[in-house]
């Protein structure tokens, strides 16, 4: 059976890797699944099996687990029965009884899934492309079988089958339609776990069909063709060009790396390193045979210097212009050839110095987990081409854990290291919201020691401009302060969820955090303003929107830099304001200029029907909830903003027939309003729409619409006080969507929570 271990009781002193594992606060939030044979009585087996197969056998209409192997363990660890379901029907009114229960039932479940640390561990998976970059760079390291206990390998199988769509493909994440990318990548996945090319039940054949009739694997996008070619499936001369020399360009250059969104450029780094070096990983009889099952020419005779520009139709999020065409071509045909050569080929050396030097700074400060799921796998794999016996190596296998979930779906390599800071932040206002603080008590004590632990407490080492880094000082990361990196909404709800706790009697919730502290947040806030008034998300915008006429990436827009957003922005009025309330005289002029600009940024980019394009949550439902949030907060208000007003009406005009909200994916890919499927509701973009509308006086004006969705959530509330998991809610860079396991529980609570003290009680 399957155990989730948190925190410091996930590093066993008898396992080889304790010693290979640092931490700044000892390992708070880290979340580790082990497999424990000894573990599970005849009955937790059964309930288990029985989850796995029923998701199994609708896997093609609910795409999406529902962490259940997580709440099996924490409500059996926890055991408490919860009081009796409520349902009110469709001709009743809403009563506070009614939904003061409902909420009483929602939070005595939700604390029962906060870890013994505070945080609520959570499932953060969805995208299809991030196992397969483990697994091809553990084969290639050799280390697989060290790294991957055989139980892991067969629920990543499992994870895999399950994920596959009818047409045998698999999508770029777990609802997505078949494409190239997905499909190849996870074909060749299944096949370096050992699955055979006629294994599953006919599936892999399927999956082998599916790329052979879209033209194979030469119509992988530019991503997949590097992830191929280092496996030894696929040609270097099939790429495009990678120069790691642009890190020794002047920083003045427009397209300097280090004036790239930090996500891409982290991605971009070990990616140059691999190219400049044209790495790849021994050839073993999988590999051989891999080559033949995935083209549709033997490969000896694939034209590797057409296939540097194809892609499939289905992969086609952002097509190359023909700039990139022209740049990448020249690249190719005038300046590698010569690079490669004496003299110039010591330039390259140096190069590769560089961005070697880089990725280093970037493992050590994350204490090898990395920004991310890409860069992890490509900075391990390349400290391990540069080094077999490297320490570093060493240090990067025990983080691979970091990255692993599992769920009745299968094992899956997350988006992140979690989203543990993000979601304790949002749960400690939800649950504050409900105005039932004094009887979860111990849950929002615990909750606000995770908080105050996980601040960053100082800057990366050395010249932060060398380094092409923010200050870090005082910021809160999205998961926990080994990860460190800064990012400017998860210091802005850190703060504001630090500040509302501060506000709460001590015995109650714990001591504040102290005013050097909050300060110290303050001032990275006060950072990241853009001089257009907006807040991106980890560092300032450092170059020009042209610039995203160079990514390469045919899957993923707005990833060149990073832009301003509504999300940020609000959040960053949102914590500025809570502060200035508490600590009027700290930098108060800053402050008020600062709110100001930024309030002004979120009127500016509104569209002119009221809508904000929401870019991490689905999707104008989020970004109109943070949009209104942004500008109430800054001290708007329905009769004073028309912008308030458009955005109310906006929201409104979405509304389902039967109530409630309900916004598809699609939303985010084609920058248009989509209901989900049969116009169902969703209980978290209800959510989001009710307590926009609350923010700005709906109750006052007409209540129908927020009693409606009060009536929805509380009937979707299950029997033991969870709520149901519903399609995908999160996205990023427009295409890729990403799942916010708690976001089901902490909306209905929230949601609730300002309905009965701001609707029901007050009318
Ligand atoms: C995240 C997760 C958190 C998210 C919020 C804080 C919610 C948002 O408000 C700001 C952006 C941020 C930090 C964010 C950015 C993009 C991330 C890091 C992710 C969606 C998690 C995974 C994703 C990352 C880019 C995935 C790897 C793919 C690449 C294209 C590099």
């Amino acid at each position: 059976m399957w155990k989730l271990t948190i925190g410091a009781d996930s590093v066993h002193d008898n396992s080889q890797s304790s010693s290979w594992l640092r931490s700044v606060n000892n390992h708070l939030g880290r979340q580790v699944w082990e497999f424990c044979p000894q573990l599970g009585s005849p009955d937790e087996l059964l309930q288990l099996q029985n989850a796995c197969l029923s998701f199994q056998a609708q896997r093609f209409d609910k795409k999406h687990s529902a962490d259940l192997l997580m709440r099996f363990q924490f409500e059996k660890e926890n055991p408490c029965v919860n009081l009796p379901q409520i349902k009110v029907k469709d001709d009743e009114d809403v009563t506070d009884e009614a939904v003061t229960t409902t909420l009483r039932r929602a939070v005595n479940f939700y604390r029962k899934i906060q870890a013994h640390d505070g945080h609520w561990p959570g499932d953060y998976g969805g995208p299809m492309f991030l196992l397969p970059g483990l697994i091809i760079t553990l084969s290639i390291t050799g280390a697989l079988n060290a790294v991957l206990s055989k139980e892991h390998q067969r629920e990543m199988c499992r994870y895999l089958y399950n994920h596959q769509n009818r047409d045998g493909g698999w999508g770029l994440h777990i609802e997505g339609p078949s494409t190239m990318f997905g499909t190849c990548l996870n074909y060749v996945t299944l096949r370096l776990l050992g699955e055979g090319a006629e294994g599953g039940d006919g599936e892999m054949e399927k999956g082998r069909m599916w790329i052979l009739d879209h033209g194979g694997a030469t119509e992988i996008t530019s991503w997949g063709k590097m992830w191929l070619s280092v496996l030894g499936v696929y040609e270097w001369p099939g790429n495009n060009p990678l120069p790691p020399e642009v890190w020794l360009c002047p920083y003045l250059l427009p397209m300097h790396p280090g004036r790239m969104w930090c996500h891409c450029r982290m991605v971009y780094l070990p990616m140059s390193y691999l190219y400049g070096k044209r790495f790849v990983g021994p050839i073993t009889p999988t590999i051989q045979s891999l080559r033949k099952e995935i083209y549709i020419v033997p490969y000896h005779e694939v034209d590797w210097n057409t296939a540097r520009n194809t892609c499939a139709k289905e992969d086609l999020y952002y097509p190359h212009p023909l700039v990139q065409d022209i740049l990448w071509a020249s690249l190719h045909y005038a300046y590698e050839p010569i690079l490669t050569r004496w003299p110039l080929n010591r330039l390259r050396e140096k190069a590769l110095h560089k961005v070697m030097q880089h990725i280093h700074y970037e493992d050590e400060n994350t204490r090898y987990i990395c920004i991310g799921p890409v860069n992890k796998v490509l900075n391990m794999l390349c400290c391990w081409v540069e080094d077999p016996h490297s320490e570093a190596f060493k240090l990067h296998l025990p983080r691979v854990l970091d990255y692993l979930w599992i769920a009745e779906d299968g094992m899956k390599m997350q988006g992140y290291n979690g989203s543990q800071l993000w979601d304790t932040a949002f749960a400690v206002q939800a649950i504050v919201s409900t105005n039932l603080a004094e009887e979860y008590s111990a849950t929002l004590r615990k909750a606000h020691k995770y908080l105050k632990d996980s601040q960053v407490l100082e800057d990366c080492p050395g010249d932060l401009n060398f380094w092409y880094r923010h200050i870090s000082k005082g910021a809160w990361p999205f998961s926990t302060a080994d990860h460190g990196w800064p990012i400017s909404d998860c210091t802005a709800e850190g703060l504001k969820a630090v500040l509302l706790l501060s506000k709460l009697p001590t015995e109650m919730v714990g001591d504040p955090l102290g005013v050097e502290r909050l300060r110290d947040a303050v001032n990275v806030i006060l950072s990241l303003q853009n001089a257009d008034g907006g807040f991106a998300t980890y560092e300032l915008t450092r170059s020009y929107q042209w610039l995203e006429l160079i990514n390469p990436a045919e899957t993923f827009g707005d990833i060149v830099i990073d832009y301003p957003y509504v999300e940020c922005t609000s959040a960053a009025i949102q914590a500025l304001a809570s502060f200035k309330k508490l600590y009027p005289g700290h930098r108060r002029e800053e402050i008020d200029n600062c709110i100001a600009e930024a309030a002004n940024f979120i009127e500016k980019i509104q569209a002119t029907d009221g809508s904000w394009y929401g870019s991490w949550g689905v999707c104008f439902t989020y970004a109109g909830w943070f949009g209104i949030k942004g500008l109430v907060a800054a001290g708007m208000t329905y009769n004073s903003s028309s912008s308030i007003r458009k955005a109310c009406n906006y929201m409104l005009s979405k509304e389902l027939a039967g109530g409630g909200w309900g916004e598809s994916y699609l939303s985010c890919q084609n920058k248009v309003y989509t209901n989900l499927k049969d116009d169902r509701p969703h209980i978290v973009n209800t959510g989001w729409a009710m307590l926009a509308l609350i923010e700005a006086g709906q109750a006052e004006r007409d209540p129908i619409p927020l009693h409606r969705a009060a009536r929805l959530l509380i009937n979707s509330q299950m029997e033991n006080g969870d709520f149901p998991q519903e399609e995908i809610m999160g996205v990023f860079n427009k295409n890729c969507m990403i799942s916010y396991s708690a976001y089901r529980n902490i909306f209905p609570i929230w949601a609730l929570g300002e309905y009965r003290c701001q609707v029901l009680q007050a009318l």
